[in-house]
């Protein structure tokens, strides 16, 4: 590199961190003062043996727990079912699972019974280890409407209040990762920028469960929308 280039890039990395934004350093980004990571729906449901179990579920996690350290904010997410509620398939008589329905707000992919208030299968998996999360929210837990989104729910109008905590707390870019890629994560990953926030999805920290082509389906809607893909190994550890 030539010297006035360098100098220049140099001077730009601590303007970027002294901004608390995410800098690229050695070709690693450090996500700063002014990132948050979120951890969609690491939840029993989705591990071995839930009722909704992912493929390969469980290996998100030990990435997740190793990214943690690197991030001064962490926002921890949780699908938060009421019994009967209006994504399940055993709501309707003769719909089976996978299959769908038509509600208010539009096309609902009706799923197995799954994470149940106060349920087992609803708690966050055990070997999940991200203690310095600051805050959980919960989400689709209005009985006639789901939210695979962490932002807003399925209406595209109600929101969680996740943006409105972010704003206020100065937080400026996403880091996201967990389950599933193809739903609650792609949903979260493109109503960030639709709510103003530089967002990245860390594709070997999630799992999708690929319903007729979604996984990549959502990765060009996602990447349309600006979402960034990256690995794990793109951030600089903690
Ligand atoms: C999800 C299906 C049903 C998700 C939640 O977290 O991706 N998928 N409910
Ligand atoms: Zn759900």
């Amino acid at each position: 590199m030539q010297r006035r280039s360098l100098l220049k890039s140099t001077a730009a990395l601590g303007l970027a961190s002294s901004l608390g934004l995410p800098v690229f350093a050695a070709g690693k980004i450090k996500p700063g003062t002014k990132a948050a990571l979120i951890v969609v729906d690491v939840q029993n449901c989705f591990l071995d043996g839930g009722t909704l179990a992912v493929k390969g579920g469980n290996e998100v996690i030990p990435v997740i727990n190793a990214l943690a350290p690197a991030f001064e904010n962490i926002v921890v997410t949780q699908d938060w079912h009421t019994a009967g509620h209006a994504s399940f398939a055993s709501a309707y008589s003769g719909k089976k699972p996978f299959e769908t329905t038509k509600l208010a707000y539009g096309t609902q992919v009706l799923w197995p019974d799954h994470r149940v208030q106060g349920t087992a299968d609803a708690e966050l998996g055990k070997e999940l280890k991200v203690p310095t999360a600051q805050l959980i929210i919960r989400k689709g837990y209005h009985q006639g409407m789901d939210s695979y989104s962490a932002f807003e729910e399925a209406d595209h109008k109600t929101a969680t209040g996740l943006a409105g905590y972010l704003k206020a707390r100065g937080i400026k870019t996403v880091f996201i990762t967990g389950l599933a890629t193809d739903f609650c994560v792609a949903w979260t990953a493109m109503d960030a920028r639709k709510a103003g926030f530089e967002a990245y999805v860390i594709e070997d920290a999630t799992r999708g469960i690929d319903l007729h082509g979604s996984l990549a389906a959502a990765w060009k809607q996602m990447t349309d929308k600006g979402v960034k893909r990256i690995q794990s190994g793109d951030i600089a550890a903690g």
